[in-house]
């Protein structure tokens, strides 16, 4: 014998039956989601990952024996985040990859609405191209191709030469606002002398009638390593150590003090020796880049707490409102991005420097 269903049962049985009947005019009720759609904090299902150079290289090269820069368009191996599988993403909102060209090859022209970033990680003398200047690539070098420029890489040197590629793709797929097209030849027509984007906006200088040639991104793509290195050996013999970020520079876009692009902000930043930095955590998820030395970054989140050793040319990855913390028994130069610019452009950045 069953026993009448209780009210409350009775009442369980007629929302569901409520759900069915109106789900086929694509209704849903709020409040069996409302706690996930507008959590307390964010609880991203990024996972903090390490990608060790040393591991990643081989299949960089088998990937350099089975298929050329030109079939491939954009030889690149993906750093896909374990918590977001298929997604072709490193954060919610960023892309990145690891990018090889080997002698004689060219990456063929094209341009999207995707903001980019180069990072040279391995080898000197590859170009890149950005509507119709050339600028050769040196380790350390940030290098942007903002959105819609032509662009095109090459390699007319003897090493193969990899990057870090940073690209806001989740993001601009998020607003289905991409678009592409292929260049008419694989290689651009070279328009402007090597150093001429520098040379006009690299010096705090800018010409007299400026415009702005990349719109909202920055005039300069090519940062070059020895100068933004200079800069840290100088705050690192001369200003006090911050303890949460070491000695830490954001590059700008020189016209407006912003970031290099409208969505993304990359950093440099010296760890002295024996620095044990303390802890802190940000909305905006962050890829990083070791260029120099090694240390352990410690990554807390709502599953517990990640270390990893690092070492030249490794890359990692930590998820927004994660707590990172970082050590550095030799001393080390990370290189970072993160899509900070989109935070703040829409009013919802914090940061939390904890202890
Ligand atoms: O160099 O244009 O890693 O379009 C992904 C998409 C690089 C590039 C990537 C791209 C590029």
């Amino acid at each position: 014998m069953n026993a009448p269903p209780s009210e409350a049962e009775s009442l369980a049985h007629e929302r569901q039956q409520l759900y069915r009947d109106m789900s086929p005019l694509h209704l849903t009720p709020l409040w069996e989601v409302l706690h996930a759609l507008v959590p307390p904090q964010p609880n991203s299902p990024c996972v903090s990952t390490l990608w060790r150079y040393e591991q990643v290289r081989p299949f960089l090269q088998r990937a350099g024996e089975l298929i050329s820069a030109e079939e491939a368009v954009r030889r690149v191996l993906i750093l896909e985040n374990p918590g977001l599988p298929g997604k072709s993403a490193i954060t919610q909102s960023l892309y990145a990859g690891l990018q090889l060209i080997l002698p004689g090859e060219v990456a063929p022209s094209h341009r999207h609405t995707q903001s980019a970033l180069r990072f040279i990680v391995e080898g000197t003398g590859a170009y890149t191209a950005v509507d119709g200047e050339r600028t050769l690539m040196h380790p350390g070098d940030f290098i942007i191709t903002p959105s819609w420029t032509w662009h095109d890489h090459g390699n007319e040197v003897n090493e193969p030469v990899v990057w870090l590629d940073g690209l806001d793709i989740p993001m601009v797929s998020f607003f289905d606002a991409g678009f592409a097209e292929n260049g008419a030849a694989i290689s651009q027509p070279v328009t402007r002398n090597e150093g001429s984007s520098y040379a006009n906006f690299g010096h705090n200088m800018a010409p007299v009638r400026s415009s702005s040639p990349f719109g909202q991104s920055s005039p300069i793509f090519n940062y070059p390593y020895a100068r933004s290195r200079e800069a840290l050996h100088q705050l690192e013999a001369h200003s006090p150590v911050d303890p949460w970020d070491g000695f830490k520079l954001r590059y700008i876009n020189p016209l407006s003090g912003g970031a290099p692009m409208p969505t993304i902000q990359p950093f440099l930043q010296r760890l002295p020796s024996g620095f044990e930095g303390k802890a802190w955590r940000q909305t905006d998820g962050a890829v990083y880049s070791v260029v120099e030395g090694s240390g352990t970054a410690e990554v807390t989140g709502t599953t517990g707490t990640v270390r990893f050793h690092f070492n030249p040319r490794d890359h990692f990855v930590v998820p927004s409102w994660q707590t990172l913390r970082l050590h550095s028994a030799q001393g080390c130069v990370l290189f970072s991005f993160s899509d900070r610019p989109a935070h703040q452009a829409l009013g919802i950045h914090r940061e939390e420097r904890i202890s």
